[in-house]
């Protein structure tokens, strides 16, 4: 009986110290796709290609039709996804270049801080682009800090910035991975030698051309944006990336399988240059771009299965959302633009990448939770800069004043809880700090541009702005396409929306 009882002991004690997740303190998986539009995956519409694996998840879970990113570049959403602030409250917040410094200063509450205060380990995997090291710059040969590390992340994988911008090296932790000292990596924004191979001078030898922009060093047969050299064992192809994602996350859950744990998958696809694993190359109607939103979509399902295997879709949170809205062609001749046929990447929406229209920012949106979140749709307006404070309130955080001030809790919407509501404004940004903005409240729109710059950067037709006043209003329910300006036949609300927005960005 002595004996029974210590074994009991011994098996609790063990059943202690090995604590699982608990409805507290779910694993949380957020997957953030790049550049992926409304209209893009199954669920939300396309006919002209297949996402299974998203749409199982959006059929197990919650898939939003107000679900927003704040931002239609990349640096601001991510910045405004992790710190629960407008990014134009910001420094640097514009996208940043190769050589860009840590944008989050270290110290700066964070999703990952909070997380990681409150136990978990957390993790960033895929795509970083808020920069690197100090006021300087990164360091690429020596400590790549500050970083994720500073600001919350136990550990990281990196693309350090983007796809299309150099270096095409990875980061583990503070280090580039696989870097030979003898070997040593030189990144800038000038041609580092007379007869250096550019875009420009060896157009003929590339496998992928550029059509805008992406012409400086040539590496994998794609030039890029801005210039570097050595590096050369630490390089990684294209076609590799998605693949590294799933196995170092893989990896991570595997290892951290029975404590909470926080991933911040952060895929490149479907970025460009679009350059999908060979076995995804051809899938579809759409050219790479088709190809690329199919390769997403098997990372989501690695994901999934992994959760099955180790019995953890239960106990684990996922979101998936997206950094901001569709862009056809985006500087490579990879032929979105001449396939895209019928698809219709922001779905209903005017806009997309770079702009302030819904296309820009009202991206694919959808939260898992087996056993805790009821699958449906939900019409609530949901956010990814919610995720910090919302978080917070699902694992007892209390966030520090200052902390986190645009974030709202709106774990309750996320949830599907009955009558929860989602947040009644948010502010959208295009860029960095360039006084172009727009505040949704209720169903109306009303659009911000800057007096310098009515037009945005005009990437191709289709997902173009054209010339405009400063200000325009729209309502959403009877225009989502946000075609007529009503700001004269509705001046109050024009005039109240104005006041906010000014406020908003006072403040
Ligand atoms: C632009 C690039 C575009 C893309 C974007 C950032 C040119 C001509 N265009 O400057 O290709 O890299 O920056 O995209 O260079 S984001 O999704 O990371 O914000
Ligand atoms: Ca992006």
């Amino acid at each position: 009986m002595r004996r029974y009882l210590l074994m009991l002991f011994l098996i609790m004690l063990v059943g202690l110290s090995n604590r699982q997740t608990s409805a507290e303190t779910p694993n949380v998986i957020v997957i953030m796709a790049d550049d992926l539009g409304y209209g893009d995956v199954s669920c939300y519409g396309a006919t002209e290609l297949k996402t299974p694996h998203i749409d199982q998840l959006a059929a197990e879970g919650l898939r939003f039709t107000k679900g927003y990113c704040s931002a239609s570049t990349c640096t601001p959403t991510r910045y405004s996804l992790l710190t629960g602030t407008y990014a134009f409250r910001g420094e640097r917040t514009g996208i940043a270049p190769p050589n860009a410094p840590a944008i989050i200063k270290p110290g700066t509450e964070t999703v990952a801080s909070i997380l990681n205060r409150a136990g978990y380990t957390t993790a960033v995997i895929g795509k970083w682009h808020l920069g690197l090291g100090g006021n300087g710059g990164p360091d690429w040969n020596g400590q790549l800090k500050p970083g994720p590390l500073e600001i919350g992340f136990d550990t990281c994988f990196l693309l350090p910035t983007t796809n299309d911008r150099v270096p095409q090296v990875y980061v583990q932790d503070h280090r580039v991975l696989n870097l030979d000292p003898a070997d040593p990596l030189w990144v800038g924004n000038k041609k580092p030698s007379p007869d250096h191979p550019t875009g420009l001078t060896h157009r003929d030898s590339l496998k992928m051309d550029w059509s805008h922009g992406h012409n400086s060093t040539i590496h994998n047969g794609i030039s890029r944006i801005g210039f570097y050299t050595g590096g050369h064992a630490a390089r990684f192809r294209d076609e590799d990336l998605a693949d590294k994602w799933v196995e170092k996350s893989r990896e991570f859950i595997e290892q951290h399988k029975d404590k909470p744990f926080f991933l911040f998958f952060s895929s490149h696809d479907i970025h460009v240059p679009r350059m999908p694993h060979e076995r995804f190359q051809g899938k579809t109607s759409l050219g790479f771009r088709g190809d690329s939103i199919v390769q997403l979509d098997w990372c989501v399902g690695e994901l999934m299965k992994t959760l099955d295997r180790l019995q953890l879709a239960e106990n684990t949170l996922v979101v998936f959302c997206s950094d901001n809205g569709p862009v056809l062609d985006d500087g490579y001749q990879d032929g979105a633009l001449e396939k895209i046929g019928k698809h219709r990447a922001a779905g209903p929406y005017s806009g997309g990448k770079y702009s302030v229209y819904e296309g820009g920012t009202r991206t694919p949106f959808i939260t898992r939770w087996k056993g805790h979140i009821q699958p449906g749709v939900s019409d609530e307006l949901v956010c990814t800069i919610d995720l910090p404070a919302s978080l917070a309130a699902l694992t007892k955080q209390t966030l520090p004043q200052n902390s986190c001030r645009d974030s709202f809790n709106v774990l309750d919407a996320l949830s599907g809880k009955d009558k929860a509501q989602g947040r009644d404004h948010l502010v959208q940004q295009n860029n960095g700090n360039n006084g172009t903005y727009a505040l949704r409240v209720g169903e109306w729109k009303l659009h911000r541009y800057d007096k310098k710059a009515a037009r945005n950067v005009v990437v191709e037709q289709q997902l173009a702005n054209s010339k405009v006043p400063q200000y325009q209003l729209f309502n959403l329910t009877n225009d989502p396409a946000e075609k007529t300006d009503v700001s004269a036949e509705h001046p109050a609300v024009t005039k109240r929306l104005k006041q906010q927005l000014a406020q908003i960005i006072k403040q």
